[in-house]
């Protein structure tokens, strides 16, 4: 190394250093209840629409849900830069849609080679369980199926054909196509939900602050959503709350009374769900076929890289706290000292707060960079601590953004290694 080379940063300075460098700094992360308004801040504000129709349409719209009828493209085009919730009634009648719409329904699934795939079911209380889909379609005929769920079913792994079956319009093109496949999400969030009547999603955002499109082929789905800025009343930081749960009130007391709109979503319909709207989702005609697609679109690449970041931060943090306090627990017992009690402070619920206290304790900080480091899941597929922010019941992999640019990765490790300037305009994370 040359004389006039800077001295290489620490492991853990350099990743500090790094992360206050992106638009998302470490000091916002600390702000608990606001990080799905810090988020939303980082999307561009799109150019005000031209036509009146649009523009009418939008300030009749206001704060809740569009319900269109015919749409142009215009106006899809308006509600999607404008992260406007829209019911598209009738999408099943556009052009493009005829396998999805007329051939996906119960026989399809049930028949050939597809009736015998394995696929894994949601039978409740975060159990999964394998079925041959015809077993799962026969029961969902005949209503034996007790409840169970192929929920989250990534479609394109087993049958990558399908993909190609349908026309997504250019106004919910997906820049997760754009990057090399290395740098995409191992599995990319783009499912089908087969299910009978009273199947239940609990209150979520979706993942890494992607906006969804959701096609309804069978049956109705009733979503209630959201407005991002109440998020701060239905979640802590880490969780959401459970809004079937009689106590809710207790933890988060404002759940049941700020604003939420029901929306019925029948077979043929489209749902265009914007990035960051929490939301609940139940089955109330079954059986039921939805295919659905989350995406990264062309106004939110930092929003999406910074979304990744932060859950990924949130984890790793959990992970380490769970082992200092093994470790603490483990120095108490050998020096027969009684365990010291946490304040609210230095122990709380939310990862936030305790990414916190990783500035204000000697040691802490240490042990979070460690795992950071260590982690060998940093830069691969998201675990199921970050599948329950994005689908809570589930246990299916939700597919984690990976940290897409040797650089980057080598950063975080303390190394440089050159990239091109193309390849590195592709990371999500610099
Ligand atoms: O249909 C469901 O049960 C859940 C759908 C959902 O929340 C999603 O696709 O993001
Ligand atoms: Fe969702």
């Amino acid at each position: 190394m040359g004389t006039g080379d800077p001295q290489p940063k620490a492991k853990g300075e350099a990743f500090w250093e790094w992360i206050g460098s992106t638009a998302f700094s470490v000091h916002q992360l600390l702000e608990t209840d606001s990080w799905i308004e810090e988020l939303e801040e980082l999307r561009e504000v799109p150019p005000a629409p031209t036509s009146p129709e649009v523009q009418r349409l939008l300030s009749e719209t206001g704060d809740g849900v569009a319900v269109i009828d015919e749409p142009t493209t215009e106006i899809v085009e308006a509600i999607v830069a404008h992260r406007v919730p829209a019911l598209f009634r009738g999408w099943g009648k556009k052009a493009g849609w005829e396998a999805p719409l007329q051939k996906w329904d119960l026989d399809f699934f049930e028949a050939g080679q597809l009736g015998e795939l394995q696929v894994s079911l949601d039978v409740g209380e975060g159990v999964r369980r394998r079925s041959k889909m015809k077993d799962y379609v026969a029961q969902l005929k005949d209503g034996s199926h007790r409840g169970h769920y192929l929920r989250l079913w990534h479609y394109e792994e087993d049958c990558p054909e399908f993909i190609s079956e349908f026309q997504i319009p250019d106004c919910f093109a997906d820049g997760f196509n754009r990057l090399p496949a290395k740098t995409r999400p191992s599995r990319l969030p783009r499912w089908l939900f087969l299910g009978p009547e009273g199947t239940y999603t609990p209150l979520h955002t979706d993942p890494f602050g992607t906006h969804a499109w959701f096609l309804q082929l069978k049956g109705t789905k009733r979503f209630e959503l959201w407005h991002p800025s109440d998020v701060k009343h239905l979640s802590d930081g880490t969780n959401f709350a459970d809004l079937r749960d009689p106590d809710v009130e207790v933890a988060f007391p404002k759940a049941l009374t700020v604003q939420r709109w029901t929306v019925d979503v029948e077979a043929g319909d489209l749902l265009f769900l914007p990035a960051n709207w929490p939301h609940t989702v139940l089955t109330t005609k079954g059986p039921s076929i939805s295919l659905t697609h989350n995406y990264l679109d062309k106004h939110g690449i930092r929003m999406v890289r910074t979304a990744f970041l932060m859950f990924t931060t949130s984890k790793i943090w959990r992970t380490t706290q769970k082992k200092v306090a093994e470790e603490k627990e483990v120095v108490d017992q050998n020096d027969a000292i009684e365990p010291t009690t946490h304040t609210a402070d230095q122990d709380p619920a939310s990862p936030w707060a305790a990414v916190r206290t990783s500035f204000t304790k000697n040691g802490s900080k240490e042990a979070f960079d460690q795992e950071l480091l260590a982690s060998p899941r940093f830069g691969e597929s998201a675990d199921a601590d970050d599948r329950e922010t994005a689908h809570p019941s589930s246990s299916d992999e939700v597919g984690g953004l990976q940290v897409v640019n040797p650089r980057c990765r080598d950063l975080l490790l303390g190394t440089t290694v050159p990239v091109s300037e193309e390849e590195h305009s592709m990371c999500y994370l610099c």
